[in-house]
Formats: structure tokens, C-alpha cells, sequence
């Protein structure tokens, strides 16, 4: 017996050993993933496109002095998640407007008002400390049939003068516009706001049922009230968020179902063709995949992938190297499954170990998020890598070299 060719047996056998314990490592972990991140997965977020990295999708844009627009638009020039954010800007009043300024506006549809948190990110320039005639504020208006209450959140006021109980619009009657002054922004630097929706509508009308409503409007704007400003002044909103807990919902009741409202520009349901990368970067083999921008899984993984990894200087600086590796092939992948329809269902086979890994990756940065988001979102991109290389490359070539192996064992000697 050679003992060269037995220890070169012993060490292939314990590497094909080492190889399958991995395996089932990594599909125990995927596994786990599924069944340990609901509450990561099932949150549902109402507000369509709130990083605004599809430009002004699902958004309506509108200024509050007709004869000096100035929408609310969208900018790469300052993000806090992504490439974008929302720009509300206010000018000089001049003669013509009382107030100049503008904002965007989406509609969100409620089949129940109930578990619902708001969040958003807001970075307000040009706003002295002290009063400045400009109002900076998210609103929420409820529409019920018989009724509208209005939800002012003031992120900047002008502190000198009364607040508006009208504002925005000066023909609403005063008790039904509650007006929240968020203290305690900062200029210059993002500011994270969160709200328990239901207990700020239930403070404002106590005795009105508001359950009844089924459209509430989340209106970014920012106006200024002076007539002549020289400074530029207003405010980027990234991030806005209206959620529910689909996990602590009661049965018997309906869930909220996302906006049937049509947006500006509707995503198409089938692609006939592999969405562009750009601007917006898409997740191109997934949205071809699972047939819209908008599928549950598509938004879930683009969250992950630029509100969470994303959501800092150093994680965005990962997530565009990886899109520079990911946008070089995948487009033609995405043609190849346009071309072929056929294989769209082994494809979203395909992609179930990605779910699995971009859950897990969620709940990592999760996990680390409250130790520092730098940190946080290092570590789970390079949980991420390891996971998808392990899986979509490493696997396969080990299965590959098995069968191959097993080939060359089970044919005749010549
Ligand atoms: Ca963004």
C-alpha cells in the first residue's frame, strides 16, 4: 500500500468532510434567518419610494406660490440613504406670494390606522437659531368622508410670530390643524424623527374616531414667510417612513394594504425588457425575476441594500463598489432570462438562498446598528459577500468537481 496516495485520500476525504459540514452550516444559518427575522421582514412601510431614489415616483410635486414655483425635487447632492433625498427650498417673497416655497406629497391608503410609527430623516440649512419667517414641517392630512384633520410635525418655525393654525392652507379651520413643534433639530446635520403615529392623532382629536379614515397625505414642505431673504434656506428629507408591524396585527382585522393610488410614473407590472440600472439603480436579476420594481421581494432587498448597508459614508462606499462589480454582468443575465421566459420560476428558486442571505444581513446590521451604523454596516456587507460567494460560487464549483470526480472513478480502465 502507498502511503502517499493514502494520506492524499485521508486529506481529500477531509476536505470533502469539512466542505458538506460547511454546507449544512450555511443552510442551517439561511434557515434560522427565515424563521428568526419576522419582525425585520414584516414590517411593512406604506410610503412608496420614501428614499427617493426612484426620483419623484409615487411623489407629487408642488410649490406654494404659483407665480414663483418651487417644487419639491429631487437631489443627488446630499442623501442620507442612497443617491437621493427630497430638496424642499424656499425663496424671497417678493410682491406676488404671501409665502414662497413647495414640497412633494403622496397619498397613502389605509384599510386601518392602527401600529403605525412615522419616521423620517430631515437635514435643515440656512435656518438661523433664532427665528427665520420659514416653516419647515411634515404634514399629514386624514381624509374621512365627512371630515379632514391636519397633523402639522414643525421641524423649523418662525419663532417670533404666532405659529399658522392654518398652515398650509389659510382656509382651514383652526381646530382642525394640530401643530407638533419638534424640538431640539439641529442645522447643518441629519435629524432622525420618529412618531408613534396613533397617539398623535389620539392626543390631537381624542374624541374623534380617526379610524375611519382611509387616506392619510404625508406633505413635505418648507416656506418662507419673508419677503426679502438673501440666504438660501431650506430642508433635504430622506428616508420617510410610515410602517405597521404586520406581526403584532390583530386577525380580525384587515391589514393595511399599500397605496391603489396610480402614481405619477406607475412601475410596469412586466417588464418586457431588463430594467436600466440607472439612474436608480434597481436590483436588475430580481426585478426581472419576480416581474416589478415593486414586488415585496425587490423592495425588501433594495431597503437592505441602501436604507440599512447604505445608510452611511462608509457603507454607501461599499454598496457602490458592489454595484460596479454587480451592474458590469447582471444586465445580461437579466436579458438572458427576458429571452428565455421559461426559466423565471428556476431563477426565483435560484434567488431563495439570496432572500435567506439578505435577511440575515438585515438582522446582523440590525444587531450592530445601536454600537455604531459604520460598523453595523461592515460587518454585514461582509457577511453578505461571504454568504453569496459561498453559495453562488464556491458550492456549485465543489458540486461540480464531486460530479466530476465520481465520473472519473466510475469509468472503465482502459
Ligand atoms: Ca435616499
Amino acid at each position: 500500500m502507498d502511503p502517499d496516495v493514502n494520506q492524499e485520500e485521508f486529506i481529500q476525504g477531509s476536505s470533502r468532510s469539512s466542505m458538506r459540514r460547511l454546507s449544512c452550516l450555511l443552510l442551517l444559518l439561511i434557515s434560522i434567518s427565515y424563521l428568526t427575522v419576522p419582525s425585520v421582514c414584516e414590517t411593512v412601510d406604506l410610503v412608496q419610494n420614501g428614499g427617493f431614489e426612484d426620483g419623484l415616483n409615487w411623489w407629487m410635486s408642488f410649490s406654494y406660490c404659483i407665480q414663483l414655483p418651487r417644487d419639491g425635487v429631487t437631489t443627488p447632492y446630499r442623501s442620507h440613504s442612497g443617491r437621493c433625498s427630497l430638496l424642499t427650498e424656499c425663496g424671497t417673497g417678493g410682491e406676488h406670494c404671501f409665502g414662497v416655497g413647495g414640497g412633494a406629497s403622496q397619498n397613502v391608503h389605509l384599510s386601518k390606522t392602527s401600529n403605525l410609527k412615522l419616521s423620517f430623516w430631515v437635514y435643515l440649512y440656512g435656518i438661523p437659531q433664532i427665528n427665520s419667517w420659514t416653516d419647515i414641517a411634515l404634514i399629514a392630512d386624514f381624509w374621512m368622508p365627512q371630515a379632514r384633520r391636519t397633523l402639522v410635525y414643525y421641524v423649523a418655525w418662525a419663532e417670533n410670530i404666532p405659529i399658522y393654525t392654518d398652515f398650509p392652507l389659510p382656509t382651514m379651520a383652526s381646530e382642525n390643524v394640530t401643530n407638533l413643534l419638534l424640538h431640539g433639530l439641529q442645522c447643518d446635520k441629519w435629524n432622525y424623527v420618529e412618531r408613534n403615529f396613533e397617539e398623535d392623532r389620539n392626543k390631537a382629536w381624542p374624541n374623534s374616531n380617526l379610524d375611519t379614515a382611509q387616506n392619510v397625505t404625508i406633505t413635505l414642505i418648507a416656506v418662507t414667510f419673508q419677503r426679502l431673504s438673501l440666504t438660501s434656506k431650506g430642508a433635504f428629507w430622506d428616508d420617510v417612513s410610515l410602517t405597521y408591524d404586520k406581526a403584532s396585527e390583530p386577525t380580525t382585522t384587515p391589514a393595511p394594504t399599500p397605496t391603489e393610488t396610480p402614481p405619477q410614473t406607475p412601475p410596469s407590472t412586466t417588464p418586457p425588457a431588463p430594467p436600466s440600472p440607472t439612474p436608480t439603480q434597481r436590483c436588475v436579476i430580481a426585478t426581472t425575476v419576480y416581474g416589478s420594481t415593486m414586488a415585496n421581494e425587490v423592495v425588501y432587498m433594495r431597503h437592505v441594500r441602501d436604507d440599512m448597508i447604505g445608510s452611511n459614508e462608509v457603507g454607501r462606499l461599499l454598496v457602490d463598489e458592489w454595484n460596479i462589480f454587480y451592474y458590469a454582468w447582471s444586465p445580461s443575465v437579466a436579458q438572458f432570462i427576458v429571452t428565455y421566459d421559461f426559466l423565471r420560476p428556476i431563477f426565483q428558486v435560484l434567488l431563495l438562498p439570496l432572500l435567506g442571505i439578505v435577511c440575515l444581513t438585515a438582522y446582523v446590521y440590525v444587531l450592530a446598528a445601536p454600537l455604531n451604523v459604520i460598523f453595523a454596516s461592515v460587518i454585514a456587507s461582509l457577511l453578505a459577500a461571504i454568504l453569496s460567494t459561498t453559495v453562488y460560487v464556491v458550492m456549485p464549483l465543489v458540486l461540480i468537481r464531486t460530479i466530476h470526480r465520481k465520473r472519473l472513478n466510475l469509468a472503465p480502465e482502459a
